[in-house]
């Protein structure tokens, strides 16, 4: 019943490199001293083109090796849909590309070197010196013309970082809405995630999970980004992370609403975005809740029940995240969504349990 949990920062797992970081090192190990032992059988004229070809290996062994591990990464068709989707949204989609450019300049500093190789062997000590200048020259050109975009695996790998690391095969709850409902203030709530609650919008940036332990098993529930009610041609990277969320975690979504007089966002905006969720993800994962009822008249209230009902939506739970109202209820709703949704059974283990954290 229970997965394992997958973290992309194990998947997707590299020292950022810079061209300028690859150019400096490659210099500083071609003038390096090497040492090459002194033999009866080798001529010091034969010894200096030894050493020329002993910097040049070195140059290419190091840079052949840097590149080897960008090369190893999994591709983004071998990660996990959300995973690769966030490293699409933090790459521009180049992340694929940069790694074929990668493989693509190993084998060709491969060629070039066995092709100096033999130049080296054959020649002189004054032409030997001139052929080891020129192998690391032009092996720094070609990085440089083939590399222009490996500095996007730095943004690939800060993404890596902060990505939660997700148990695919356990139930997930997704906290979605607009910016400012009050979702981290939910999720820090419920679960064992610290998150970050600021009376300003866009406060969270990334995808947090958190925890409910429910001895047996745990539920992971995820707080997202702020949406707003636009195309998600239109939307930042920020908002795409939500979205990336919806769209590939097997999941039931607890949409918030802030239905205090004092929301950012109008009621109806907040139903045409709760709309565009429905589409994504489809009416049957998703929870209509009203939050911050604690300052919300009661007559509005049932207003906006009523225009939600019109929608088609029964079931709407009403709760004050910050006051702890009505929390234990929306888990178990959540977790009866689930089960009803994917066929399982997590509603036996919800008898005692008590969601409302004392804070
Ligand atoms: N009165 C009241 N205030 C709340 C409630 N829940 C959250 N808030 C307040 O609403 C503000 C925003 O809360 P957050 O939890 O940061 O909202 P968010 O949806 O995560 O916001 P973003 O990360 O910007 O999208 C904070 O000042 C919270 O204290 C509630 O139930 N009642
Ligand atoms: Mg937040």
């Amino acid at each position: 019943m229970h997965g394992e949990q997958l973290c992309l920062s194990e998947l997707v797992k590299v020292t950022p490199i810079t061209l300028e970081s690859l150019r400096r090192e490659a210099l500083s190990i071609f003038t390096k001293r090497v040492v090459v032992p002194r033999s009866t059988k080798v001529s010091s004229s034969r010894r200096r083109v030894l050493i020329y070809l002993l910097k040049c290996e070195k140059v290419y062994q190091y840079i052949v090796t840097s590149l080897g591990y960008i090369a190893r990464l999994p591709r983004i068709e071998e990660l996990q849909a959300f995973y690769a989707e966030l490293i699409n949204i933090a790459s521009k989609n180049m992340y694929n590309k940069v790694i074929e450019d990668v493989s693509i300049s190993i084998k060709i500093l491969s060629n070039l070197w066995s092709k100096y190789r033999k130049a080296i062997l054959s020649s002189a000590p004054t032409e030997a010196k001139k052929l080891a200048r020129e192998f690391v020259g032009r092996s720094l050109s070609i990085l440089h013309r083939k590399l222009k975009m490996i500095d996007i695996l730095d943004d690939v790998m800060k993404t890596a970082r902060v990505a939660p690391c997700i148990d695919f095969k356990s139930p997930i709850i997704i906290i979605s809405g607009m910016p400012q409902v009050g979702k981290s203030t939910l999720v820090g709530k419920i679960s064992s995630a610290k998150t970050l609650v600021s009376p300003y919008p866009f406060t969270t940036k990334n995808i947090v999970l958190g925890h409910i332990d429910l001895g047996h098993i745990k539920i992971q529930v995820i707080d997202t980004p702020g949406l707003l009610d636009r195309s998600i041609d239109e939307m930042n990277e920020i908002e795409r992370k939500a979205v990336a969320a919806l769209k590939y975690l097997n999941s039931i979504t607890l949409y918030l609403f802030d239905s205090s007089p004092e929301a950012y966002y109008s009621f109806g905006k907040q139903l045409s975005l709760l709309k565009m969720v429905e589409q994504l993800i489809g009416k049957d994962r998703v929870i209509p809740v009203f939050n911050k009822i604690d300052k919300a008249a009661r007559e509005h209230l049932s207003e906006f029940r009523k225009m939600l009902e019109l929608q088609g939506y029964s079931e709407i739970i009403m709760i004050s995240a910050l006051h702890g109202v009505n929390i234990n209820e929306l888990i178990r709703e959540a977790i009866r969504k689930y089960d009803r949704f994917y066929g399982t059974n997590y509603s036996q283990f919800l008898l005692y349990t008590n969601f409302n954290k004392v804070s």
